[in-house]
C-alpha cells in the first residue's frame, strides 16, 4: 500500500452482507402483488404507455427459489459473513389455515444451506407482499390480519427459528402503509388517510406481537424491523411550509414506527438510499438532475451519517440492512459503496453503535412497480438464461468485506461535515475502483 493511503478499519465482528427479498428474486409466487401486476398490465393506462408487459410481471424473477445454493455461493464469494433474505408468507400459507409442508421444508433447506456456508442469517418475514386471501380480506387495514400474521410467525418460529440469527418482522412498513393505503401507488391502491392510519396501527401491533412471540421461544433473539430512513431536507430552508412538510414526512417516515416499538426491538434496521428535498408544490419532491442513480435518486453519502446519528437517540445497536443503487452500467456503484461506508465509519468513530452493513442487492431483481429495468445487483442476471455475472463493483465490495476496511488517502484533509460532499471525491483512490 502506498504510504499516503490509510485503512479505515471497521469494528471486529462487523456484519458484512447482501440483501434480497423473497418476492423480488425467488420467482413463481402467487400473491397480492402477482395478481395486481396481472391486472395492471392489462389496464388502459398501462397500455397507453406502450411498455412491455413482461418487464412488469415478476414471473420467474431470478429463479432463486431453484438457484438458492448458487446465490449463497455468490454471497459467500464476496467474503461476506451474513446474508439477508426473505420468507414468502403466501408460499407457507397459500390458503387460509393451510400450511404448505413442502414450502416449510424448502426454507429449512435454504437456512441449512446458509449455515453450512458459515453465514449468519438475517430473515425477513414480511416484505410488503401478502397471500392473496389476506388481501381479499382487507389486507393491513383489517385488524384480523394481525392475528393471521402472528399465526404465520408462530409457525416460522417453531419450524425454522433455530437457524435464524437476526429477525426482520416487517420490511419498511411505513412505506407500504403510505404507498398502499394513502398515496395508492402499490396494492391495494387506496387513497385514504383513515385506512393509512389503520394499516399503520395494525403493522405496529403485528411487530409487537411477533417480537413477543419470537422472544417466548428464543429469549436472546435479535428482532427488529427495517425502516426506510432516507435523509429529508426542506427544499427551501427559509420557507416555513417546506420546513413543516419535512417535519411531517420525517415524523411518519422515521419516528412514528420506532417511537411505538422502541421497547420491542433489539436493534434498529436501517435502509438508507438518498436525500429527499421536500417542497409544498406537488409532487412534493424536488428532483435533482445531477449526481443521481438510474432511479433518479440523489446520491448523497453524507446523509447516511445524519440518519445514523439521528437514530442513535433510540440507544440500540444499528444494522444497515439496505443501501444501494440502480446503476445498470456499474459506473457508480463501487464509489457509492465506499463513500457511504466512509460516513458509516465516521458515525462509528463519533460513537454510533453500528454493527453491520448489507448491500442492496446481491442480484438484479424485480423492482416492484418499476419492473426489471432498475439494476440494483452486484451480480447482473440474464433475463432469459438467469445466468449471474459479477459486476466489477462486486470485486470492490468483496475486498472491503475481506479486509473489514476501506482505503482512503491521508494527504487530503477532511472538511467539516456538510461541506464534505463537495470534497469527498478526492478522498478515495480510483485505482481500486477500476
Ligand atoms: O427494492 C427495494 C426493496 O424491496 C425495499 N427497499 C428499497 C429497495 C429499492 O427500491
Amino acid at each position: 500500500m502506498e504510504n499516503n493511503q490509510k485503512k479505515l478499519k471497521f469494528p471486529n465482528g462487523f456484519l458484512w452482507g447482501t440483501s434480497t427479498s423473497a418476492y423480488q428474486v425467488e420467482g413463481g409466487i402467487t400473491n397480492d402483488w402477482s395478481e395486481w401486476e396481472a391486472k395492471r398490465v392489462k389496464s388502459k393506462k398501462f397500455k397507453n404507455k406502450k411498455l412491455n408487459p413482461n418487464d412488469y410481471i415478476c414471473g420467474k424473477a431470478c429463479d432463486s427459489y431453484n438457484r438458492y445454493e448458487e446465490d449463497l455461493d455468490l454471497a459467500k464469494s464476496l467474503n461476506t459473513n451474513a446474508v439477508r433474505f426473505g420468507i414468502e408468507w403466501a408460499r407457507i400459507e397459500p390458503k387460509k389455515g393451510v400450511w404448505d409442508v413442502a414450502e416449510i421444508k424448502h426454507y429449512a433447506q435454504v437456512l441449512a444451506a446458509t449455515k453450512k456456508r458459515g453465514l449468519k442469517t438475517v430473515v425477513t418475514l414480511w416484505h410488503w407482499t401478502n397471500p392473496a386471501w389476506i388481501a381479499k380480506a382487507g389486507g393491513w387495514a383489517n385488524k384480523e390480519t394481525v392475528t393471521r400474521y402472528l399465526r404465520y410467525v408462530d409457525l416460522i418460529v417453531n419450524e425454522l427459528g433455530g437457524n435464524i440469527d437476526y429477525w426482520v418482522t416487517l420490511n419498511e412498513p411505513m412505506l407500504l402503509a403510505n404507498y398502499g393505503y394513502f398515496l395508492g401507488y402499490f396494492p391495494p391502491n387506496r387513497h385514504s388517510f383513515f385506512k393509512f392510519k389503520k394499516a399503520t396501527k395494525n403493522l405496529i401491533n403485528a411487530h409487537i406481537g411477533a417480537y413477543k412471540k419470537i422472544h417466548e421461544y428464543f429469549p436472546n433473539a435479535q428482532v427488529s424491523i427495517t425502516n426506510l430512513s432516507n435523509h429529508f431536507e426542506p427544499n427551501k430552508k427559509w420557507f416555513f411550509p417546506d420546513v413543516m412538510l419535512k417535519k411531517i414526512v420525517a415524523y411518519y417516515g422515521i419516528n412514528k414506527f420506532f417511537n411505538e416499538i422502541n421497547n420491542y426491538i433489539d436493534y434498529i434496521g436501517v435502509d438508507y438510499y438518498r436525500r429527499i428535498h421536500l417542497t409544498l408544490i406537488p409532487p412534493f419532491i424536488k428532483r435533482k438532475k445531477e449526481n443521481i442513480t438510474d432511479m433518479g435518486w440523489e446520491i448523497y453519502p453524507e446523509g447516511i451519517y445524519h440518519v445514523l446519528k439521528y437514530l442513535s437517540k433510540f440507544k440500540k445497536p444499528i444494522i444497515i440492512l439496505e443501501n444501494g443503487l440502480a446503476d445498470a452500467d456499474d459506473s457508480r456503484r463501487a464509489e457509492f459503496i465506499k463513500k457511504h461506508l466512509y460516513f458509516v465509519h465516521k458515525a462509528i468513530e463519533d460513537g454510533v453503535d453500528v454493527r453491520g452493513y448489507f448491500h442492496w442487492s446481491l442480484l438484479d431483481n424485480f423492482e416492484w412497480d418499476k419492473g426489471y429495468a432498475p439494476k440494483f445487483g452486484l451480480f447482473a442476471v440474464d433475463r432469459k438464461t438467469f445466468e449471474r455475472k459479477a459486476r466489477l463493483s462486486a470485486e470492490v465490495y468483496g475486498e472491503i468485506c475481506k479486509t473489514n476496511s476501506i482505503n482512503f488517502c491521508t494527504g487530503i484533509s477532511i472538511p467539516p461535515l456538510n461541506k464534505i460532499n463537495h470534497h469527498v471525491n478526492a478522498v478515495f483512490y480510483s485505482s481500486d475502483l477500476k
